[in-house]
């Protein structure tokens, strides 16, 4: 492992994946009590999400995820489990946090997330301002048209991006062998003119560095790089997911012999700088902060105008219509 992280951050990184795990079996739990909706798990890609946030300077950054990095991003502030709790359980934009944090919301439209991203960081080289865009999106993502418009834009405009497909080897059921002809997902960077770097998603220590070296390069002006970080996506899909039914067993026995929190902590252990002591607190600090996220969204206002707020600056008609059978709606029910 060599690097050039400090051990308070190495610290900081196992403690955050290890956060990210135990909120993931949480809203999995919360989930099967029909307390929230649908859910995505992050295990198996705590090291891809915590290592590429590492690299980043949460007050120039920016990050846009998917839809299962928001667990693993307290790199950027509680509020960020906090707006994603309220998310999951009905607030569509995650409660109004007036901070301003440079982390967008969860994204479902496979693959939107990344023209975002192209276009804010145009935004930040025409403005002039110091900082990258960093965008995570799946193996299946890639096969969106808009990855390659955004791809294509950000090697021709040069903006300061960074994508990152978080490759976990499956879309819902498709295998990577059914997603591309491609040698590797990286490989498409030939095409957009921009390098294209292959690592291993399961290592943060790993993951920081190419990140930290695609920033530099854009910082520098030099503009956008693919990282492909390969992993294993060592849950189910979402919570209404059977991957029993198409997950070869021993495909899976194998991909959780290299689950990302073990090794990390392993290799933190043979340094002396983990035991099981630390291993506790890590484990009753993680409960905590999903106490607190989960305090945080239960005790927000449930505001139907959160749907129609901030759609388009002047409502369409549509809408306007929409908004007023759900009023009425609510206010027959109430
Ligand atoms: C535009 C669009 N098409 C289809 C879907 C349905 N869908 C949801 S998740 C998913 C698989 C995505 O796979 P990947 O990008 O590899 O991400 P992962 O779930 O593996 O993290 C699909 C096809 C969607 N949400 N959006
Ligand atoms: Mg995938």
């Amino acid at each position: 492992m060599v690097s050039t992280l400090s051990n308070e951050d190495l610290l900081a990184m196992h403690c955050e994946m290890i956060k990210a795990r135990t909120a993931s079996d949480r809203l999995w739990s919360l989930q099967r009590q029909g307390r929230i909706g649908t859910i995505a798990p992050i295990d198996g890609q705590e090291a891809t999400t915590v290592g590429a946030a590492q690299a980043l300077d949460p007050l120039t950054d920016w990050v846009l995820p998917q839809y299962r990095e928001p667990l693993a991003l307290g790199r950027y502030g509680p509020e960020v489990l906090n707006r994603f709790v309220a998310w999951a359980i009905g607030h569509p934009d995650g409660g109004h946090i007036p901070e301003p944090i440079r982390v967008f919301p969860p994204q479902i439209s496979l693959a939107t997330q990344i023209l975002h991203a192209v276009g804010l960081a145009w935004a930040m080289k025409l403005r002039n301002e110091r900082g990258v865009v960093l965008v995570f999106f799946g193996d299946g993502s890639s096969s969106e048209g808009d990855f390659y418009e955004a791809g294509n834009l950000a090697g021709v405009l040069k903006v300061p991006v960074i994508f990152v497909c978080a490759n976990n080897q499956w879309a819902i059921s498709t295998p990577t062998t059914k997603q591309t002809a491609a040698a590797s997902f990286a490989a498409k960077a030939d095409a957009f003119g921009i390098p294209g770097v292959t690592v291993d998603g399961m290592d943060p220590v790993a993951m920081h560095e190419v990140v930290q070296a695609a920033r530099d390069r854009a910082l520098d002006g030099r503009g956008a790089t693919l990282i492909e970080a390969v992993s294993y996506r060592l849950g189910a899909h979402t919570t209404a997911d059977d991957p029993t039914r198409y997950i070869p067993a021993a495909e899976l026995e194998e991909a959780r012999q290299r689950d990302p929190i073990v090794m990390f902590g392993r290799q933190l252990e043979d340094r002396g700088l983990w035991n099981s002591e630390l291993e506790h607190d890590a484990h009753a600090s993680a409960e905590q902060a999903i106490d607190a996220a989960w305090a945080f969204a239960t005790n927000l206002p449930l505001r139907q105008s959160d749907l129609f707020d901030h759609v388009f600056a002047q409502p369409t008609q549509r809408q306007r219509l929409e908004r007023a059978s759900l009023e009425a709606h609510l206010g027959s029910t109430s």
